[in-house]
């Protein structure tokens, strides 16, 4: 509200000066809202259907006018953008002089009248302040002699009317910290491993989110979990691909392996593998529910040696497999998962082995080359089916494609199911894949649990 407030004075202040200028009456207190005339640049005209101010027949009153309008964009109508809640941002570097660099943050709330105290604490002893006179015109200071041998901690104090506010946080450097300009963030990289994608779940089931980064994972602390050792691979399905053992499991395939688990399925919380399939390279790889016939996810791949399609339990369960062995999209009004593929949506027929094309998206091109991904395929809108996001071909739109096939079944919104929301983001996280939810979807499901989130309340 306070911009508002302070727009209407400085209307009624133009509003009382313009009125004189031009000989009409004062506005009283408690007469007649002011109002801000729009007027034609041209003839000066007020426009009507804009209200009216007083007559717009001089330049000084247009020039007033003008000044007025420009008052009100500056003054702003709009309420104050939200921001991330910044600290000082207190930094010190070491370069190689001998001294140290400290500089910090005059945030956007600061009044224009702060003023900084700069203090160091060496060791264990009191902080001394490093300036003489509270710091106006500049947010960095060069500290020319940091007590040699001792860790030094930097911390500022805003100063407002003489007086010190509440100290920031401390940033410190070591006692023996090298004289280089950079900070260092050590990383912990497996040596000659480079995942292309990651997916995250619970897989623990404490309500805490692990990062499945290619063969290792990560637990939610950010402390290494557990590696299969396996290596690289290109694709991966993080879900839960077998819904009669606990917990979610990973479909893996690995790049020109030293071992026989060319594709497997393993226990996404211990990395165990539960079974695989040889090949000497894979480089496709996908699972969901295609075939009712057997509960859970189906798996297939693209790789020497690998024919037909896996059970959650790892056996054969056709002999032919899909044609394309890239994204998943729930379409039709099945629980079954339909193949999207770059501009067309198929139904597998697990009977004869053969493809039923649902939608072929005219017009539309897919995106990667040759992985042929649509820009985004996720329940964006509508019922808990997906809709495909595809670029036009000429590149002037992106158009959303929606089913309109109906279904008996009633999901709650995949978008609120956490997992699902993050897979949204990782399908284009790196080599895109398809979104999965941390629950069974497909045929023979059971309900999915209620999601344990919290929402803001917004405006419908
Ligand atoms: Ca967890
Ligand atoms: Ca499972
Ligand atoms: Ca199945
Ligand atoms: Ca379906």
């Amino acid at each position: 509200m306070a911009p508002k407030i302070a727009l209407a004075a400085r209307v009624v202040s133009l509003d009382s000066e313009v009125r004189s200028k031009v000989g009409a009456p004062a506005l009283s207190a408690g007469g007649p809202r002011p109002t801000l005339a729009m007027h034609c640049p041209a003839s000066g005209e007020v426009l009507p259907e804009c209200g009216l101010l007083f007559p717009a027949h001089t330049m000084k009153t247009r020039s007033l006018l003008a000044a007025a309008t420009l008052a009100l964009s500056t003054n702003g109508l709009c309420a104050p953008r939200q921001m991330e809640t910044l600290g000082r941002g207190v930094v010190a570097a070491k370069p190689a002089d001998g001294k140290v660099f400290i500089s910090w943050r005059l945030l956007g709330t600061d009044p224009d009248a702060t003023a900084f105290n700069l203090y160091r604490a060496a060791g264990d002893g009191d902080a001394t302040r490093l300036n003489a006179e509270p710091i106006m015109n500049s947010t960095c200071f060069t500290d020319d002699s940091p007590p040699p041998g001792q860790a030094s901690a930097y911390f500022v104090k805003p100063v407002l009317a003489g007086r010190e506010r509440a100290a920031s946080a401390r940033f410190t450097v070591g006692a023996n910290a090298s004289a280089r300009p950079y900070l260092s963030i050590p990383l912990r990289t497996p040596p000659g491993y480079t995942p292309n994608d990651a997916s995250v779940g619970d897989l623990d089931g404490d309500g805490k989110y692990e990062i499945v980064y290619g063969a290792c994972c990560i637990d939610d602390g950010g402390r290494g979990l557990y590696s299969t050792g396996l290596g690289h691979g290109d694709a991966l399905h993080l879900s839960d691909i077998d819904p009669d053992r606990p917990g979610l499991e990973v479909f893996d395939i690995h790049e020109k392996p030293r071992h026989p688990h060319g594709a497997e399925l393993h226990d996404a919380r211990t990395g165990q593998i539960l079974w695989s399939q040889p090949s000497p390279d894979v480089g496709r790889g996908v699972a969901m529910d295609i075939d009712p016939r057997h509960r859970g996810y189906e798996m297939w791949a693209a790789g020497a040696g690998l024919n037909g399609v896996w059970s959650a339990k790892g056996e054969q369960v056709s002999e032919r497999k899909p044609r394309s062995c890239n994204f998943g999209v729930w379409w039709d009004g099945d629980l079954l998962r339909e193949l999207l593929d770059r501009t067309a949506i198929s139904k597998w027929n697990w009977l004869d082995g053969t493809e039923t094309r649902l939608l072929t998206a005219d017009g539309c091109a897919a995106n990667n080359g040759t992985k042929a991904t649509p820009v985004l395929c996720a329940d964006i809108l509508g019922d808990w089916r997906e809709e495909v996001i595809w670029r036009s071909a000429d590149n002037q739109e992106l158009r959303l494609y929606t089913t309109t096939v109906p279904t008996q079944h009633r999901l709650r919104t995949l978008m609120h199911d956490p997992q699902y929301r993050l897979s949204v983001a990782w399908q284009n996280v790196g080599y895109n894949q398809p979104t999965q939810p941390g629950f069974y979807l497909g045929e023979g499901m059971n309900r999915p649990p209620r999601p344990s989130i919290v929402t803001r309340p917004t405006p419908h």
